[in-house]
């Protein structure tokens, strides 16, 4: 057990008022109990009392090392998960995670109408908010590996190559170097990297080409996350211009966090550059998102997030410029809040580059 996560899960269970909570998001589990499975359509839940006492419920098909401080109860298949359960709850309020899915929470309220379920996930995506010195040296390696990637596919850019074989090569760069998995990547040349999400195709690189390179994957479960764009063999006076307001409002967003600083404050210091620049209604998406055991999660960096910045928040710092039927730059890093500013975990140039 992660004893001084289980006990800040358990203060804010005080704060909500709840005094039991079933959580059940793996990585959750995970982040308290160093135990991760994949329980498929199986009950895996870890019930946790406001006193900080822990029972994990699962199936015998996963069998784990038993641990101190947390109670391991199995179920076999054809036994009744949810009655198990259900015999450790009190008759009162029920946090339960939002993953918890509805027909384990529909068969125990079924069971006992005097429980009242309120989603609790705040309780532990709270404490996953503020990544501990363990965490933050996790996802430094992870961005480290990412840097080294990143690298490496740009040196794989040569004539003929497709979005989708680059975004092959670059996942299994992953892997190599150590990533948990290879996850599918966003390569977009040309037009395509006017689009934010585009799906790689089958678009060969040529001449002129914007080519962006959003690459991700999780690392010992936590995850790196970057983009650069680059230019293929050449590049035009207003491909240039863009790709610089996109740099500086990336370093002007990065100047921004420091610990109190709203994360509104933070994306209004990268906007404002671009709009500066006369690019504006072209930046359409927020500054930036959570990381962490998940590659999206609280808090929000955007112009509507009362979120504050505070030592050990991790999330990534994206402006871009998507020109429609044209191109597009983003220039992604990855920071930690630190006690007096901020540290960046990419270190890949950010200069402009022409390749080839
Ligand atoms: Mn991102």
């Amino acid at each position: 057990m992660k004893q001084i996560r289980l006990k800040k899960v358990a203060l804010n269970m005080q704060q909500m008022g709840i005094e039991q909570l079933i959580v059940s998001d793996p990585l959750s589990i995970f982040y308290l109990t160093d135990i991760y499975l994949d329980p498929g359509k199986r009950l895996f839940a870890l019930l946790i009392k406001s006193d900080a006492s822990a029972t994990l419920f699962l199936n015998r098909l996963f069998p784990i090392k038993e641990q101190p401080g947390l109670t391991t109860l199995y179920h076999s298949d054809g036994d009744d998960a949810v009655a198990m359960l259900a015999e450790h709850l009190a008759d009162s309020v029920l946090g339960v995670d939002k993953t918890w899915p509805a027909n384990f929470l529909l068969k125990l309220m079924e069971k006992r109408h005097a429980l009242r379920p309120v989603i609790g996930s705040q309780a532990v995506d709270n404490a996953r908010r503020y990544k501990d010195a363990e965490e933050i040296g996790l996802m430094r390696k992870a961005s480290a590996l990412n840097d080294a990637v990143m690298a490496k596919a740009i040196s794989a850019l040569k004539d003929g190559i497709t979005e989708r074989e680059l975004a092959g090569i670059i996942s299994n760069l992953h892997v190599e170097h150590g990533a948990d998995s290879a996850q599918s990547q966003l390569v977009c040349y040309g037009v395509g990297s006017c689009e934010p999400h585009h799906e790689p195709g089958f678009a060969a690189v040529s001449k002129g080409d914007n080519v962006l390179l959003d690459i991700f994957a999780p690392v010992n479960r936590y995850w790196c996350d970057m983009t650069r764009t680059v230019f293929y063999k050449s590049a035009s006076k207003e491909q240039l211009k863009v790709y610089d307001a996109v740099k500086s409002a990336n370093l002007a967003g990065i100047a921004a966090v420091r610990p109190g600083a709203t994360m509104a404050s933070i994306d209004y210091a990268a906007r404002k550059v671009i709009e500066e620049a006369g690019y504006g209604k072209f930046f359409t998406h927020r500054l930036g998102h959570g990381i962490g055991l998940d590659v999206h999660e609280p808090p929000d960096c955007s112009s509507v997030s009362e979120a504050i910045a505070e030592p050990g928040m991790c999330f990534s710092i994206e402006p871009g410029i998507y020109l429609p039927d044209m191109w597009g730059v983003r220039i992604e890093d990855l920071v930690v809040v630190t006690e007096d500013g901020v540290e960046v975990f990419n270190s890949y140039t950010k200069e402009p580059q022409i390749i080839g």
